[in-house]
């Protein structure tokens, strides 16, 4: 069965670099067959070559000038179109033919909350459950990562992105190489119930303090059982442990005959 992972994450996170990586790791260690999928309309530059790009139906700029938006109004206005092209979307490989592949990644636009948080994530997600399990990973910008609040709200991100979509959501902490606080990032994916003690005692003023270890508490029920993955997309490090990860998610949520 193939194994179709959504690659998420907030802008600049390194959801492009990873996709990449990953995919490069995947041809050359184990030989395997990977279609690539970019859904971001607005990338000017893709380090891999994709099967399917939506930039061959539209880009951002294109919308931006033909309905004369910003490039976030032009976002939600992509999220809408992703809609009225699902067929095409569906019609074209690599969905196509799956059986072609043992992976397919999806590289998703870089303005997360215009797509995942929309009405058009769910109905994207529904036409790929047709083809076969599905998971996410959530890419964490660890470079971004100074304060408890930053770790927290981060991976609250993560879990929000399980709550809107149902789907089996794994966090993963990319550019390692160039972390502010690693053993805070570090703490997310390895021992994310110590950051509960650390909210307690985080030393902001008023409500943020109240609000950040209930923020933990949630997410900790959310917890899944996975292996703790960090990796540097830039120099191709920790893609033997995304892998490992991945196909753990993927056989907890669905078999892999
Ligand atoms: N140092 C370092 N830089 C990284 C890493 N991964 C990505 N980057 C850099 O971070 C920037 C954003 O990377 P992208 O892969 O475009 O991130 P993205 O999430 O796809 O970005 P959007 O699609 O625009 O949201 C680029 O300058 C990358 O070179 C990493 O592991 N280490
Ligand atoms: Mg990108």
């Amino acid at each position: 069965m193939v194994i179709i992972t959504t690659f998420v994450g907030p802008a600049g996170s390194g959801k492009t670099s990873l996709v990449n990586s990953y995919a490069n790791w995947l041809r050359k260690e184990l030989f395997l067959r990977i279609g690539l999928v970019n859904l971001d309309p607005g990338v000017e530059y893709l380090p891999y070559k994709p099967v399917l790009d939506i930039r061959e139906f539209f880009t951002l700029k294109e919308i931006m000038e033909k309905y004369r938006l910003g490039p976030n109004g032009a976002f939600l206005k992509v999220s809408e179109m992703i809609i009225d092209y699902l067929d095409e979307i569906f019609s074209r490989k690599p969905f196509s033919s799956i059986g072609d592949y043992d992976l397919i990644l999806i590289d998703t636009p870089g303005q997360m909350e215009a797509f995942i948080f929309r009405p058009s994530s769910t109905l994207f997600f529904r036409e790929l459950e047709k083809l076969s399990k599905h998971i996410i990973v959530f890419v964490i910008d660890a470079s971004a990562i100074q304060t408890i609040s930053d770790a927290v709200t981060l991976w609250f991100l993560g879990v929000l992105t399980q709550a809107k979509t149902g789907l089996t959501v794994v966090p993963v902490i990319n550019k390692i190489d160039i972390a502010s606080n690693i053993d805070l990032a570090k703490l997310i994916v390895e021992r994310p119930e110590e950051l509960f003690n650390l909210a307690k005692n985080y030393s902001s003023e008023g409500l943020i303090s109240e609000v950040v270890p209930e923020l933990v508490s949630i997410a900790l029920k959310t917890k899944g059982a996975y292996r703790p993955v960090m990796v540097s997309a830039e120099r191709g490090e920790g893609m033997e442990g995304l892998h490992f990860l991945i196909h753990e998610a993927f056989c907890s949520c669905g078999d892999l005959t």
